[in-house]
């Protein structure tokens, strides 16, 4: 384990999930390095979270992160199936919810992703609801991500997170993002235009004791946001299809992703890839902000 990430200081957070699940198998391991790759540049370090033969990772090898990429055998595990998952010595990629549980004890406040899980449509019947949400209402980590897919019932993702007291800020946008595309057509309730804003934010919080997360909603870039058009298209087919398969319960999100990159002759996925990216040197623009943060508040007190 390196300084920045025994410290947790210097260190962004990444997922699995997202390498394991929700991206092709065939080029996620790749995916994965240039991940890394992003933090890396912005001089922060790199820790992706995982479940190994029965241990947390914090910060994986690159053999370990071709295993999760690559190994059908590794398992999605949010925060409930951590402990068994441990006991049973077997291998998982963790959610937002159980990556953002783990980093923090771990002391890294500052984690990278690609959209969170959140309220399914049709949840007033399935009560779907993804543990992302009450996880970042009890764990004070800041989660740079591209809003939530439109797969999702946004509008009550947003009201969701607003109960749970997660402060939801749009970084350089009014708008909530909605993952493959710019905007969801949600206002978020706050912006900033600078990663020391954030940075700020973070100490704020800290100060007041306050033990909820910070959802930071990067928009993906605008050279990669798919055609809108294709975006809704698509989003019908999607959740026509699996509700006609009867896809329950955890498999929902992995099926959905599956279906837009299958469907959209790679827009989705080159979206995917790119916000991804951006979010996660946006993540380590935060953290380098938060140590300078951190000094001159020492130097106040
Ligand atoms: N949303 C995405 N891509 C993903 C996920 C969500 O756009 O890969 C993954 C994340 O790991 C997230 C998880 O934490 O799915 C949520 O799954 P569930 O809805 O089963 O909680
Ligand atoms: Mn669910």
């Amino acid at each position: 384990m390196s300084e920045a990430i025994a410290s947790g200081a210097g260190a962004v957070a990444l997922e699995s999930t997202i390498i394991s699940h929700g991206l092709p198998a065939e080029t996620s391991a790749e995916t994965a390095r240039e991940i890394e790759q992003a933090v890396r540049r912005e001089g922060a370090v790199p820790a992706t979270v995982a479940v190994l033969d029965g241990l947390v990772h914090i910060g994986l090898s690159d053999d370990a992160l071709v295993r999760v990429a690559e190994d059908a055998e590794v398992v999605k595990a949010s925060t409930r199936d951590l402990a068994v998952v441990l006991a049973k010595g077997m291998s998982a990629a963790t959610t937002v919810a159980a990556t953002s549980y783990l980093a923090n004890r771990a002391g890294i406040r500052v984690f990278a992703t690609g959209g969170l899980g959140g309220v399914h449509r049709g949840s007033r019947e399935s009560w779907d609801e993804s543990a992302d949400l009450a996880a970042l209402g009890s764990v004070p980590i800041t989660v740079v991500c591209a809003g939530v897919k439109s797969i999702l019932d946004v509008p009550a993702t947003l009201e969701r997170l607003e109960t749970l007291s997660v402060s939801v800020i749009g970084y350089r946008t009014d708008g909530f993002p909605g993952f493959y595309v710019r905007d969801s057509g949600l206002p978020v309730p706050w912006r900033v235009d600078e990663p020391a804003e954030v940075a700020a934010a973070m100490q704020h919080r800290d100060a007041l004791g306050l033990a909820s997360g910070i959802v930071v909603a990067n928009p993906v870039p605008p050279e990669h946001e798919m055609d809108p058009e294709l975006h809704e298209e698509t989003l019908a087919a999607g959740v026509a299809a699996a509700e006609a398969a009867g896809v329950r319960g955890k498999d929902v999100t992995p099926y959905l992703l599956g279906f837009f990159h299958e469907h959209t002759s790679g827009a989705s996925l080159a979206a995917n890839v790119a916000l991804v990216l951006g979010n996660a040197a946006l993540a380590g623009k935060i953290v380098r902000a938060s140590g300078r943060e951190r000094l001159t508040a020492r130097g106040r007190s």
